[in-house]
């Protein structure tokens, strides 16, 4: 027998990585509108609140049916005061007034203007906006110092505000396989990030490079951005070495979104016609091959997906899990995994595929 809805309620687990987030769902008109709030409370410095709303916006994807009316929420998980006065709101009147208002209003909109320049974060667009600064065009008239990642921000700001599509996503993956095997044959590359949790747009390209002979991938950043650039696909890039040290990041260091590989945030230009090319953005990360499974888990997303992985292994579980490794504090050792699968076994978790880790 199909279960009623409040029993589908019942079965929505607490952790975001307990449960299957598809893509498509049925409540954007809440979701939406939850995460304007979580949004703003970022801009605001607020991350606590931030991510209380963006957990009961990830609830709501999680469910298999439209919400209709309150009884519908009844013994869901993560779902807060505001956010039921939200939802209340939008289920009666078809919009919430805070929403609305947040929406409109020219802290959020400058911000969102601000933080959506490549280089710029949620600190430097608050004391920009602070100083009466509301654009990337502003920036420009009154003559701003800007770090070079921020010069390469507003010169390419329009190109990288449009989304990237799957199609221009294949062909910067065509751009890297080749890059790659040309500089070391035998290396593995695999796409990450929102496509291959099955987006077909995103904000950037993100890949993930290693080789099977551990040691092999050691300083071939350099080599990739070097061939790119020879062949004048690069824009902008800003490599970083590899710092990562077990004895030091693991157990003894907090659980950080930040891993510590060698890495290259980078503005392609994309040929998109015989006359017309676009820069996009593209992440590039070089692993260890005893790494891999855990820099693919980490960085395939979403971002609460993974945030609330780290909080499963950590509070449930006495375990301290990044991009690089699983440390196990009951019995101080660390777990070794190849895939993404023995890494939920580990966690005592159930696997769940890319394409359901839109939390
Ligand atoms: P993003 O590229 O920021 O996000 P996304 O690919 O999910 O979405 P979009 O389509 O907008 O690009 O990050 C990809 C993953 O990489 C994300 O799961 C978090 C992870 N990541 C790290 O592990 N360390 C980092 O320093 C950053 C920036 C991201
Ligand atoms: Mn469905
Ligand atoms: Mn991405
Ligand atoms: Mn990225």
């Amino acid at each position: 027998t199909k279960p009623n809805i409040d029993q589908t309620a019942m079965l929505v687990k607490t952790y975001a990585c307990q449960r299957r987030t598809p893509l498509k769902h049925h409540n954007s008109f809440l979701t939406e509108a939850l995460e304007i709030l979580s949004q703003n409370a970022e801009y605001n410095d607020n991350e606590g609140r931030s991510v209380a709303f963006r957990r009961a916006a990830s609830v709501l994807k999680a469910l298999p049916h439209r919400v209709k009316n309150m009884e519908d929420l009844r013994s869901l998980p993560c779902l807060g005061d505001h956010s039921q006065r939200v939802i209340k709101e939008i289920l009666e009147d078809g919009s919430s007034r805070e929403v609305e208002s947040t929406r409109q209003s020219d802290q959020f909109q400058a911000m969102k203007a601000l933080t959506g320049i490549f280089g710029v974060g949620v600190r430097t667009a608050d004391r920009w906006f602070r100083e009466g600064l509301r654009s990337p065009d502003d920036l420009v008239r009154t003559g701003q110092q800007l770090n070079r990642a921020q010069q390469a921000g507003v010169q390419y700001y329009d190109d990288l505000q449009k989304p990237v599509t799957k199609a221009e996503a294949d062909v910067i993956s065509d751009i890297v396989e080749k890059a790659v095997r040309a500089v070391l044959p035998g290396a593995e590359i695999r796409l990450m990030g929102g496509f291959r949790r099955g987006k077909d747009v995103g904000h950037d390209v993100d890949f993930l490079i290693t080789h099977p002979e551990e040691g092999k991938e050691e300083g071939l950043m350099p080599k990739i951005t070097n061939w790119l650039e020879e062949q004048g696909l690069l824009l902008y890039e800003k490599t970083t070495r590899n710092s990562y040290l077990e004895k030091m990041d693991g157990p003894a260091r907090a659980p950080n979104n930040m891993d510590r590989f060698e890495r290259c945030f980078s503005i392609f230009k994309l040929q998109t016609g015989s006359e017309t090319e676009r820069a996009v953005r593209v992440d590039l990360v070089v692993s260890p091959y005893s790494q891999f499974a855990f820099a693919t888990l980490g960085w395939t997303g979403s971002k609460l997906f993974e945030r609330e992985l780290r909080r499963w292994a950590g509070q449930e579980k006495h375990m301290s899990l990044s991009s690089h490794a699983l440390y196990d504090s009951k019995q101080n050792l660390y777990l070794r995994a190849k895939t993404e699968e023995e890494i939920f076994a580990f966690l005592d978790l159930e696997f769940i595929p890319p394409s359901e880790r839109n939390a």
